[in-house]
């Protein structure tokens, strides 16, 4: 019997197996049908780019062998870091596109612009490009975390407004993590999407349709080793979740791998909490409002999850600089609202 059609598009945003850059084609075909097609576009370099990172660090644990990063290799030539080469990577990748107006690295002191040569496209990118490379020696999992907003200035380029502008402003968030294998995983705001690296296609493949994120979790990830760096509201946020004085009466358990995409992705996929609080010696926090708390918050919430200071949402702040730092808390949802109780409790006890 011949198959119609429509049977086959119905199909395409569930079916396992599909192509990202099939589903990514599909998305804009229905979400957005005048659209020209910039972002597929754009989200199609960035699986590139993710191809080639994820070759390099597949290497990685040969560098004694081969002498990779940082060190000589055998024709003498002293070969990059892995996350430099995973920033050249993305940047030689994207600038050339004709999509974006300008860019932002974490690891850039200042925005990075199109050059000349190359038109200027109505998006920016802002990325972390090798998220937890201090484990990469472990061969422990490492990513890349990206974000993508449209454009607000009108001038020839883009301007540092383009890239400071609010988490909830996302068009477009993700992240790659080169783990046991190579995950993409990539929210539009319709549905959080994994794909899976086929090493034997070279092509990911529609591996974790529409992700949902369960409403609590059992884990709770955090560097306890913090603990007597934090304040007092901090670590009574921790006792709770330790001793089953919580919301649910329920011990959690701890995994903290200190790589973030691996830490928060087994998290958004078994339900849990990551928390990074301020501390007395990172007061605002340690990560990076641009590059990963805003790119991770736009998934979560999209996978029905949230992400807080333990006091604001993070979509919701508005970046003062690039390197932005703030206390993270992202997960569950009733686990960050049971967080976010304690940090009003606390706040209410020091105003009265
Ligand atoms: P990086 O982007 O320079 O790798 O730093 C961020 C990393 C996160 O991946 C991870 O969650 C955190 O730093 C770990 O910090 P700590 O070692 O203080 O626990
Ligand atoms: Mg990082």
């Amino acid at each position: 019997m011949a198959r119609s059609e429509s049977t086959i598009e119905n199909n395409s945003q569930t079916r396992l197996g599909i192509s990202f850059s099939e589903h990514v084609a599909d998305q804009q075909h229905r979400l957005s049908p005048a659209a020209r097609g910039d972002l597929s576009s754009l989200l199609r370099h960035i699986m590139l780019a993710a191809k080639i990172i994820s070759r390099e660090t597949r290497k990685a644990a040969l560098v004694d062998i081969l002498g990779l990063t940082g060190k000589i290799n055998v024709q003498g030539e002293e070969v990059q870091k892995l996350d430099d080469y995973a920033d050249d990577v993305m940047i030689r990748n994207l600038r050339y596109t004709g999509h974006l107006c300008a860019m932002s690295s974490e690891e850039h002191e200042d925005i990075i612009r199109i050059p000349e040569r190359y038109a200027v496209g109505n998006y920016t990118l802002t990325f972390d490009p090798l998220d937890g490379s201090s484990n990469i020696d472990a061969n422990v999992g490492v990513g890349t975390i990206f974000s993508i907003h449209r454009r607000i200035s009108s001038g020839p380029t883009g301007t540092h407004q383009d890239i400071l502008q609010r988490g909830k402003n996302q068009v477009c968030a993700g992240y790659i993590i080169y783990g046991p294998s190579t995950i993409l995983v990539y929210t539009t705001g319709h549905g959080v999407h994994g794909f899976t690296l086929d090493p034997s296609v070279g092509e990911f493949l529609l591996s974790h349709p529409d992700i949902k994120t369960p409403e609590e979790g059992n884990i709770y990830s955090v560097n306890e080793g913090n603990y007597y760096n934090w304040d007092e509201t901090a670590r009574q946020v921790i006792e709770a979740f330790k001793s089953g004085k919580n919301y649910r009466g329920k011990a959690y358990t701890s995994r903290y791998v200190g790589s973030l995409v691996s830490d928060f992705h087994r998290n958004l996929l078994y339900g849990g909490i990551f928390l990074y609080p301020a501390d007395n010696k990172n007061t605002s926090g340690k990560l990076r409002l641009l590059p990963e708390a805003n790119p991770l918050g736009f998934v979560v919430e999209n996978a029905g999850g949230l992400a807080s200071t333990g006091t604001q949402r993070i979509l919701d702040i508005e970046p003062k600089r690039l390197h932005h730092r703030v206390p993270l808390i992202i997960g569950s949802r009733k686990d960050v609202e049971f967080v976010e109780s304690i940090f009003a409790a606390a706040k209410e006890k020091d105003a009265s």
